[in-house]
């Protein structure tokens, strides 16, 4: 194991758990080389001045606030509760969550204000005493480490308050979830002053790019079709392509092969318009990245 490059730049990401497996695909599709296995306390990059640091999720923020790595990725929702000194550089569009209150199946609270002189259980105490305090709903709250599901149940609250993806886990325990606090996903955050730093602002800036690149190529389609040309310019006229203008090659038997870049849920919407357009196949096709 080689030892840590001070002069390289250091990110910060989640050991194991819900956010390791996506961010380091995340990271490699960004074209980054390391080695990753369980065990690993940190990993260099081969091709990029990068280490990686792995850690508890909940010790990122003061890592990054306090400059011992320039870069972390973590969810919101951790950001929101503990509101550390940093900057949010970008969404990365995993990790998705919802902070939600939740009350048994059978409780008689049915609304926001009847949760008032009542008690909620939670891991995320600031983020739900501030979606009360702006809601004028004064509760008790009592912070747990884990397992927030089973306090009703246990008589220890008449309410949660607790991160929700699937929904299985509040169905399971016989909850329903009575509002939402917020929604979270994955984030990058930086150190104050490194994102200052004229020595490294040439480094952020190409890691930057690369991580904007895999972001913009997941949202979008590289699409091929044939159109009939009669319809050529009706055809045409429903691809909104925003990044890459719509090619248009050479015709064959009548038809002309058309290739776009689009958004994918623009592509689903206007599926059924080509269709009808006379377009009988239309060729999908993933982007690695889009460098802009
Ligand atoms: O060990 P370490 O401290 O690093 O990890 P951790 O156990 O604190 O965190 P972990 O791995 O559970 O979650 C890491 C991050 O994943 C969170 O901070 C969120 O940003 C994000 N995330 C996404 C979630 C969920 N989805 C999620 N469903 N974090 C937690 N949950 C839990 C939730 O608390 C509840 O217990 O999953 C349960 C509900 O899930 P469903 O699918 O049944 O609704
Ligand atoms: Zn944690």
């Amino acid at each position: 194991m080689t030892a840590i490059n001070n002069k390289n730049l250091k990110l910060a990401m989640q050991k194991e758990g819900r956010l390791t497996e996506e961010t380091l695909e995340f990271l490699r599709k960004s074209g980054l080389e390391f080695e990753s296995y369980n065990q690993r306390l940190f990993s260099t990059c081969r091709n990029f001045p990068l280490e990686i640091l792995y850690v508890r999720d909940d010790d990122i923020p003061d890592y990054v606030a306090s400059g011992t790595v320039d870069l972390g990725i973590l969810g919101q929702n951790i950001l929101s509760e503990e509101r550390p000194k940093v900057k949010k550089l970008l969404n990365l569009r995993f990790g998705f969550c919802t902070l939600f209150i939740a009350v048994p199946k059978e409780s008689q609270i049915n609304n926001l204000s009847d949760l008032n002189g009542k008690t909620i259980a939670t891991t995320y105490p600031n983020s739900t005493q501030n979606f009360l305090l702006k809601n004028k709903v004064e509760a008790k709250i009592v912070t747990i480490s884990g397992s927030v599901e089973i306090t009703p149940a246990l008589g220890v609250a008449d309410a949660i308050s607790d991160l929700l993806s699937t929904g299985s886990t509040l169905a399971l325990n016989d909850l329903r979830p009575l509002t939402k606090v917020y929604d979270s996903e994955a984030i990058l955050i930086a150190n104050e002053e490194s994102v200052a730093s004229k020595n490294k602002m040439m480094l952020l800036n190409n890691l930057l790019t690369r991580f904007k690149g895999v972001l913009s190529a997941k949202n979008y389609k590289y699409i091929l079709m044939s159109a009939p040309e009669e319809k050529l310019t009706k055809i045409k006229k429903m691809l909104p392509s925003l990044i890459f203008p719509t090619l248009a090659t050479i015709s064959k038997n009548g038809f002309t092969t058309l290739q776009t870049v689009i958004k994918e849920d623009v592509l689903w919407d206007i599926t059924g318009k080509l269709k009808a357009a006379g377009i009988s196949q239309i060729f999908v096709l993933p982007i690695e990245k889009i460098i802009s």
